[in-house]
This record gives structure tokens, C-alpha cells and sequence, in this order.
């Protein structure tokens, strides 16, 4: 049986309290309008009620805030790196100050349970330190030169304008990965969040304009811009916007990359996935069932690191099966601002009904459903499920697409040849994980031959992948990477220079000219 934790749900005037208090504490001061005004509506999955209005960006507010970028990076990008660096800093400290309230916001707009909101606004804390260590480390190669008294070498600059949208899922780290790279490597963005977390987003904006204001920094270095698609749609079309990094569905970045490819812009595209774990015999099951929890029912299955696809050694996959069957029956699943809650709503209305269409898919297609059933929470307009488990015979259709929502198909292999096929056979290519206690199965999965994702892990679970490293996956994803590792290399561009510091001008490859 589900425990459901928290009945009654907040209010609706109790949301907008706490969303008033976290927006004065972090210097909000955007005036938000009545639930009943249009614009972007801000509303909150725990209750599914309208919270606020905001107002949207019209065409010629989105093309001041593109050309109030491109002016902050004429000084910008000739500020020296680690001055840009302490910008992020002090970014990173005002997250710090406003953590709480950074994540009550979190919970409010994507109904994160407290503990996923902070460590959501955690993961902006970390990549602004990143970032800030990045500011001293924009380094180049030197390559021997063929010639004589010459020198070569690779030099990175400022790209110019970053268009950055993000989904609903993650409202503000994703933006931080992209704002605080960009930012040290002397571009200036313009962001569009989703229409979804408006709020959040706002927050996010008040923190960066007031680190701007503390360290003296050009506050155009950084602009909101709010709305649908067609404001979306103004960043992709537009010339002046040097990289678009977006975030969203498989759908929205057909759209995107081939626009942004037609002017020859540069696009940075984290699309969806469809992560599968690999079970093997030899697996310590008890940290296996931890990590497939977590990973196939935390954020309500709305993470694109979600493990939706569990591919299990047929000789355990009972026992297996049976144990997270009965973890997934301790899950409480509530309102997600209260303590103990661990599975919160989903985002929209829209969102259960993909989720009942594609277990009634998967029963058609021969599957056996445990779970999935919508958790009455005393309120029609809000949408709380049971994660299911569903048993499936093969990876059939259902199992190809991206579900966003709190399902996982389980299926047996019998060669590990045969598991990584069925890894690699989705469409796309995010995040990917083995658990195994034997070397030889986990290097395999780690190699060429292995899962063809952006990232493999090995006993631990596909989600909550650490800022450090570069984030993003193959095929359908899109093949961006953002965050850690050299993945500012995106943000910049690479000047090759050749110096020659002799009196003699041979030309390469040996050619004589005259
Ligand atoms: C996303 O769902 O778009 O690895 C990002 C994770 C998080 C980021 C997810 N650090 O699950």
C-alpha cells in the first residue's frame, strides 16, 4: 500500500505566501500579476492551481534583450577571465544565502521534493565553482611547429550571445550550467526558460543582476526573456545569438538544430532520453535496488537521466523484480514540500495521460503492469502517481519512446552481447549504467563495443550524474555537452595562430613559391 504523506495539499493563497517570501529575500522585484491576467502562467503541479501571471516578452522586448547582450559583450569579452570569474563567485554565494528559498521555488514550480531542490540549487553552487576555476584555467595548446623559428598554437576567445532554453524539469541548474560557463568565457546570454517555471527563473535572474550590481559588472550581461515557443523561436532565428543551447524533447531539437545550422549559428542540443540499467548475476542486488529506485522513481520520473529501461540477467530477474516491487510500495508519494515525501506530482495533466496511454500500450504490446495507478491527493487538478514496474516480454514499441513519467520496463537478456544491444537499441543515447561486481562486465560496458551513451556508469544508477564531468548524450540527444569537464570549449571559439619569429618565411609542407 502507497502512503500518501501530506492531506490537505497547500493551499493555493499558502503557495503564493511562500513564493511572495522567497521572491523578496532574494530581491525579486518583478510585480506578479493576478492568477486571471494572460501572459505566462505560473502555476504550481502540487495543487495544479495558477499561482501568478507573468508577463510575456514581445517580439521587440526579446530583440532589445538580444541586442542589450550583444552590446554587454563588446566590454565583456575583453574583461580579463578571472574578473568575469569573480562574477560567478559572488553568484555562487548569493545561491549559497538563498538556497532555501531557491528551492522552495524549485518545489513550488516543478514540484521537486525538498531534498531534489536543494540539491538542485546545490548543483548551481557547483558549477559556479566550477566555473570560477575555470576562469583561470581558458588554456590553449602549443603544437610543434614544422618550421623553423616559428610558433603554433591554439588560442580560445569569447563566442559572443548564448541562447539558453531549458524545460521545466530542471528550472535553474541547467540554466546555472550553461550562464556560469558562458559567463567566465566572455559571453552574455539570453535565457527563455520554460513556460512552466517562470518564477524560478525570475529568482535566478534577481541573484545574477544583484552579483552584477555587487562586483560592478555590466548587468546586460544577462537577460530573461519569458514566453512560448515564439519567443523561442526569436533566439533560434536570430543571427546575433552565437550558440543556442537548448534543452527539451527529441521534438523541439529537430526543430531547433537544423534552423540554427542554417545561418551557421552553433547549436548545443541535451534532448531526450531512454536510460537503461544493466542487472548481471554477479550484481551486489541490495545497492542495485537503491539505485534503480532512485533513478526510476525520484523526480517522479521526470529527469531526462530517468532510468526507464531495466535490463535484467533472467536468472535474478525475479527476485529482482520482487524487491523493487516491494520499495516501489514504501515510496510515500505526496505533496513534495512536505517531510518524507519522496514522489511528488507530475508536472501537468498532460503528463498522466502520456503516462496511462503508454502503460496501456505496453499492456497491449504484453506487458504486466505493477503500479501506475494516479494516487488521490484530495485534488482533482493535481496529478500524483504510483511509479509503476512493468514486465515486459521483449523491448517492444512502448519501450523505444520517451515516456516522461515514473515507468519502468523490465526485461530479461541472457548474453551481456545481448544486454548492450538492448541498451544501445533506443533511439537515443543519454545516460546508460551496469551493475556488476565483475570486471570483465563492467569494462565491457565501458568499451567501444559497449553502451554507445554519453554517459555509462557503473553500479550506480543513470541519474544525478556530478557537475565535473561533461553532460549530455549520442543519436536522439543531440550530442551537445554542457557542464564540467572541457565542455566550455563549446562556449568559445579556437583560434589556431602562427607566429613567426624568424627572418625567413618558409612556407609549409615544403612548397616553394617564386
Ligand atoms: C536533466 O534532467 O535535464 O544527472 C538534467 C542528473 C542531473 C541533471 C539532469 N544532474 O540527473
Amino acid at each position: 500500500m502507497t502512503t500518501v504523506v501530506t492531506s490537505p495539499l497547500p493551499t493555493s493563497d499558502a503557495l503564493r505566501t511562500r513564493v511572495r517570501e522567497a521572491m523578496t529575500a532574494v530581491g525579486a522585484q518583478v510585480p506578479l500579476g493576478d492568477p486571471n491576467a494572460g501572459g505566462v502562467t505560473a502555476s504550481s503541479p502540487i495543487n495544479g492551481d495558477v499561482l501568478f501571471t507573468v508577463a510575456e516578452s514581445t517580439p521587440d522586448q526579446v530583440d532589445a534583450a538580444i541586442a542589450a547582450a550583444a552590446e554587454a559583450f563588446a566590454t565583456w569579452r575583453t574583461t580579463p577571465a578571472p574578473v568575469r570569474g569573480a562574477l560567478v563567485a559572488r553568484l555562487g554565494q548569493l545561491l549559497v544565502e538563498h538556497k532555501e528559498e531557491m528551492a522552495s521555488l524549485v518545489t513550488i514550480e516543478a514540484g521537486k521534493i525538498t531534498s531534489e531542490a536543494l540539491g538542485e540549487v546545490q548543483e548551481m553552487i557547483d558549477i559556479c565553482e566550477f566555473a570560477v576555476g575555470l576562469s583561470r584555467q581558458l588554456y590553449g595548446k602549443t603544437i610543434a611547429s614544422e618550421r623553423p623559428g616559428h610558433r603554433l598554437m591554439e588560442t580560445w576567445h569569447p563566442l559572443g550571445v548564448v541562447g539558453v532554453i531549458t524545460a521545466f524539469n530542471f528550472p535553474v541548474a541547467v540554466w546555472a550550467w550553461n550562464t556560469a560557463v558562458a559567463l567566465v568565457c566572455g559571453d552574455t546570454v539570453v535565457w527563455k526558460p520554460s513556460e512552466l517555471t517562470p518564477l524560478t527563473a525570475i529568482a535566478c535572474h534577481a541573484l545574477l543582476a544583484r552579483a552584477c550590481a555587487d562586483v560592478g559588472a555590466p548587468e546586460g550581461v544577462s537577460q530573461l526573456v519569458q514566453g512560448g515557443r515564439e519567443v523561442g523561436e526569436r533566439l533560434v532565428e536570430d543571427h546575433r545569438v552565437a550558440l543556442l543551447s537548448a534543452t527539451g524533447s527529441v521534438r523541439m531539437g529537430r526543430q531547433i538544430g537544423p534552423r540554427v545550422a542554417q545561418r551557421f549559428g552553433k547549436a548545443l542540443l541535451e534532448l531526450g532520453g531512454n536510460n537503461a540499467a544493466v542487472v548481471t548475476p554477479s550484481a551486489d542486488l541490495d545497492l542495485a535496488v537503491r539505485g534503480i529506485v532512485f533513478s526510476a522513481a525520484g523526480t517522479a520520473g521526470q529527469r531526462c537521466t530517468t532510468l526507464r529501461r531495466l535490463i535484467v540477467h533472467s536468472s535474478i530477474a525475479d527476485e529482482l523484480v520482487s524487491r523493487i516491487v516491494s520499495a516501489y510500495a514504501q515510496l510515500p508519494v505526496g505533496d513534495p514540500s512536505a517531510d518524507g515525501t519522496l514522489v511528488g506530482p507530475l508536472i501537468h495533466e498532460t503528463s498522466y495521460r502520456d503516462m496511462v496511454g503508454a502503460l496501456q500500450q505496453a499492456a497491449a504490446e504484453g506487458g504486466t503492469v505493477v503500479g501506475g495507478e494516479r494516487v488521490d491527493v484530495g485534488d482533482e487538478g493535481a496529478f500524483y502517481v504510483r511509479p509503476a514496474v512493468v514486465r515486459m516480454p521483449a523491448q517492444s514499441e512502448v519501450v523505444h519512446l520517451e515516456t516522461f513519467a515514473p515507468i519502468l520496463y523490465v526485461m530479461t537478456y541472457e548474453t551481456l552481447d545481448e544486454a548492450i544491444a538492448m541498451n544501445n537499441a533506443v533511439p537515443q543515447g543519454l545516460s546508460s549504467a551496469i551493475f556488476t561486481l565483475d570486471v570483465r562486465e563492467a569494462e565491457r560496458f565501458l568499451a567501444a563495443d559497449g553502451s554507445d551513451c554519453g554517459i555509462a556508469n557503473v553500479n550506480i544508477g543513470t541519474s544525478g550524474a556530478e557537475i565535473g564531468g561533461a553532460f549530455g548524450g549520442e543519436k536522439e540527444t543531440g550530442g551537445g555537452r554542457e557542464s564540467g569537464s572541457d565542455a566550455w570549449k563549446a562556449y568559445m571559439r579556437r583560434a589556431t595562430n602562427t607566429v613567426n619569429y624568424s627572418s625567413e618565411l618558409p612556407l609549409a609542407q615544403g612548397v616553394h613559391f617564386g
